[in-house]
C-alpha cells in the first residue's frame, strides 16, 4: 500500500461505515497500514445506518473528521432482481443518514462509493464519467443504480449548498478476500470460486454457469481500490464523479475459465440461459483517475489467487 501525503495522520479521525463488508475491511486495512490509528468503526448491532436518530447520534458523539461511506446493501445481479425494494430502501437510508450526519456534524470530508450500474445498459465503451443519466438503466439493478445516483447528487447538492467536501468514486465490478461466496446472493466471481471448488471436492463433472457466458465485465481487486480510495480521499477535491477500474475486461466465458484453473476444476461448464446475463458490456474509461496519477496494480489472475487462498483458509477453519 502507497502511504500519501498529510490529511491521513495517526491522530486523524476516520470513520469507515461498513467496515465489515469487502470495501469496508479493505479500506480499513489500507488505512491501518498508511499509519491511522484512529479508525472508528461500529457493527450492524452497535449502529443501525438505516436509523436516522441513530447515525445523528453517534456523528454528534464521535465528530469523525473524514468518513468512507462504503456501507450498503449489495449483491449480485440475482440478489439485485430478487429484492429491489430493500436495494432501493435500505441504500437510500443509510447514504442519506450518513451523509446529512456528516455534514451536519462538521467533517471535513466524505468518500462516497457508488457502482459502475449507474451508467446506461447500453451507454458507449469504455464509459466515461459524463455518460451519466444519459439513457435507460439496466432493469435487474435499476433499483440499486437509481439508489447510488441519489446518493452522487447528495453529494453534490451538499457540496453546492453547504460546501460540504464531498466525493463519489465509481468502481468497477469488484472481488478479493473477504467477498460474499453465497450462491444465491454473490456477484459472479466468487459465484464461480465456490461452484468450482465444490465440484473438485465432491468429484463433480460438471458446472451450472447463469446466463450466455458472453456478457463482459471489468475486474478490480478490492485491495486496489482501498488504495485509490485513500489516493482520492487525499488528493481530489470536486464535484464530478470519478470512474475506478483496471482496464481487465473479459468474457463471463473467459472468466470461467481463468478460475477454474486457478481452482483446479477439469470438468464441464452448462450454461443456463434461463438465468438473466444482465448488461452486455460494464468497461469504465479511467482516463480521468489516470490523469490525477493512480493506477490499478493487481493483474486479475494473481488477483484471482490471492482470493481463492483466502477462500481455502476460511473454508479450512469453517470445517
Ligand atoms: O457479478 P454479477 O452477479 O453482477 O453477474 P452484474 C455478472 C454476470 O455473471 C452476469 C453471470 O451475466 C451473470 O449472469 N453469472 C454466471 C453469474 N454465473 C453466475 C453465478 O453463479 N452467479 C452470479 N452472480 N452471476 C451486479 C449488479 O451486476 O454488479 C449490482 O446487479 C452491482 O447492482 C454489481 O452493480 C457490481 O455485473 O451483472
Amino acid at each position: 500500500m502507497t502511504t500519501h501525503s498529510s490529511l491521513l495522520t495517526p491522530h486523524t479521525s476516520i470513520y469507515v461505515a461498513g467496515h465489515r463488508g469487502l470495501v469496508g475491511m479493505a479500506i480499513c486495512q489500507g488505512l491501518e497500514q498508511a499509519g491511522c490509528r484512529k479508525i472508528l468503526t461500529r457493527t450492524h448491532a452497535e449502529l443501525d445506518l438505516t436509523s436516522q436518530a441513530a447515525v445523528r447520534d453517534f456523528f454528534a458523539d464521535e465528530q469523525p473528521e473524514y468518513v468512507f461511506l462504503a456501507a450498503a446493501r449489495v449483491g449480485g445481479i440475482h440478489a439485485n432482481d430478487s429484492y429491489p425494494a430493500e436495494f432501493i430502501r435500505d441504500n437510500l437510508l443509510i447514504q442519506t443518514n450518513v451523509i446529512d450526519s456528516a455534514c451536519q456534524s462538521g467533517a471535513k470530508k466524505l468518500l462516497f462509493l457508488g457502482s459502475s450500474c449507474i451508467y446506461p445498459k447500453f451507454a458507449p465503451q469504455p464509459m466515461k464519467e459524463e455518460y451519466l443519466l444519459t439513457g435507460e438503466l439496466e432493469p435487474t439493478n435499476e433499483w440499486y443504480a437509481i439508489a447510488k445516483i441519489a446518493g452522487i447528487k447528495m453529494c453534490q447538492a451538499y457540496r453546492r449548498q453547504y460546501g460540504f467536501n464531498a466525493i463519489s468514486l465509481m468502481p468497477t465490478n469488484l472481488y478479493g478476500p473477504g467477498d460474499n461466496f453465497d450462491l444465491q446472493s454473490s456477484h459472479v466471481l466468487p459465484a464461480l470460486m465456490r461452484k468450482f471448488h465444490t465440484a473438485k471436492m465432491d468429484g463433480l463433472q460438471e458446472v451450472e454457469i447463469w446466463g450466455t457466458g458472453s456478457p463482459k465485465r471489468e475486474f478490480l481487486h478490492v485491495d486496489d481500490l482501498a488504495e485509490a480510495s485513500l489516493f482520492l480521499m487525499e488528493e481530489y477535491n470536486e464535484p464530478e464523479i470519478v470512474n475506478v477500474g483496471s482496464g481487465q475486461e473479459v468474457t463471463i466465458g473467459e472468466l470461467a475459465d481463468l478460475v477454474g484453473k486457478v481452482v483446479g476444476f477439469q470438468g464441464k461448464i452448462r450454461y443456463n440461459s434461463a438465468m438473466p446475463d444482465g448488461t452486455p458490456r460494464k468497461l469504465l474509461d479511467v482516463s480521468r483517475l489516470t490523469s490525477l496519477g493512480w493506477q490499478a496494480q493487481i493483474e486479475l489472475r494473481q488477483g484471482i489467487e490471492d482470493t481463492y487462498n483466502w477462500f481455502i483458509q476460511q473454508e479450512e477453519v469453517a470445517s
